[in-house]
């Protein structure tokens, strides 16, 4: 097991020794601990901010059983490492945060929402029958060493209301796919059977997708629903070994072909240089097609600037 995590945190003492506690004392210990923890994700399995939303982990416990309201958790069966796993959770109750626990993992990580509006302009919320549906995607540290290929997690969800009741806990598993790194590297993944592309154009003007898997040093080395046969892979990966040609690499995501489904996908497109992820400037990674949407529309996610082999941040 290679779940042992680096926790240079300084307040982990705040939290240790409150296992067998109540909820509230697990919520005021974690609401603590998040004062300081917020944004620092580095070495553990999950990182980085989620569009909008902040994501943070708290070391020392589990999370408490809950049964004061439902949800219903959808996740990728399949994730790779330096992609994302896209969480539809259904709840009966509006929620002002979300858990996350993985088995192995002494800690929890914690998605605010407590200042996302339902339904939200950008869709992280919509009323779907009556309940709150809530659109997330949380991102999967890009280092093989954490996340091996064919290796299991089982995560568990709860959800916190409005009220600060305790959803019960929903637990799922994720499969993790390995895909390649190097220097520089841009992912996709959504969260519907629909073929969707990832495409990189580098400086050459050269496009790097499906059709086309390498250019010079960069490599398409995972297409997932090819001509809708289902694979339920749903992540697809371009990276670049050094040297990085200098100049701007564009990258955009195309619906190939809708796969029967009524709703568009809901995507993430991340991205990691020399081991640290950056966000495109300006730019929108999450976001979701139109339900209407059809084949071949596409949403340029944004620009990579790369001078003297670096990327600009
Ligand atoms: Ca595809």
């Amino acid at each position: 097991m290679k779940k042992s995590l680096s926790l240079a945190f300084v307040s982990v003492v705040l939290l240790l020794g409150c296992s067998q506690g109540t909820f509230k004392d697990f919520f005021d210990d974690l609401t603590n601990g998040f004062d300081n923890l917020t944004n620092d994700l580095t070495g553990n399995l999950l990182q980085g901010n989620i569009g909008n939303l902040q994501m943070g982990f708290a070391p020392g416990q589990g999370i408490p059983e809950g049964n004061d309201f439902s949800i219903e958790v959808e996740v990728n069966s399949i994730v790779i490492n330096g992609g994302s796993a896209i969480v539809d959770v259904t709840s009966d109750e509006k929620l002002s945060k979300l858990f996350l626990n993985i088995e192995g993992e002494n800690g929890v990580y914690q998605i605010d929402l407590e200042n996302v509006a339902c339904p939200s302009q950008d869709d992280i919320c919509r009323i779907v029958g009556g309940k709150y549906l809530y659109t997330l995607s949380v991102l999967l540290n890009q280092d093989p060493e954490k996340l091996s290929d064919g290796e299991s997690l089982e995560i568990t969800f709860s959800g916190l209301s409005e009220d600060n009741e305790q959803s019960e806990s929903v637990k799922e598993k994720v499969t993790v796919k390995e895909v390649g790194f190097g220097d520089l590297q841009v992912s996709l993944s959504w969260n519907n059977p629909d073929d969707l592309d990832l495409y990189v154009e580098t400086p050459s003007g050269d496009k790097i997708f499906y059709a086309n898997t390498e250019v010079g040093n960069g490599r398409l080395d995972l297409d997932a629903e090819a001509a809708c046969q289902p694979d339920d892979i749903r992540n697809e990966n371009i990276y670049f070994t050094v040297p990085l040609s200098d100049g701007t690499y564009k990258v955009s995501v195309r619906v190939f072909m809708k796969c029967g489904t009524s709703t568009g996908a809901a995507y993430s497109v991340s991205a990691f240089h020399n081991r640290e992820i950056f966000d495109f400037a300006g730019k929108k990674q999450q976001g979701r097609f139109g339900d209407r949407d059809d084949d071949d529309k596409e949403i340029v996610i944004g620009t990579i600037t790369v001078r003297n082999g670096n990327v600009v941040k």
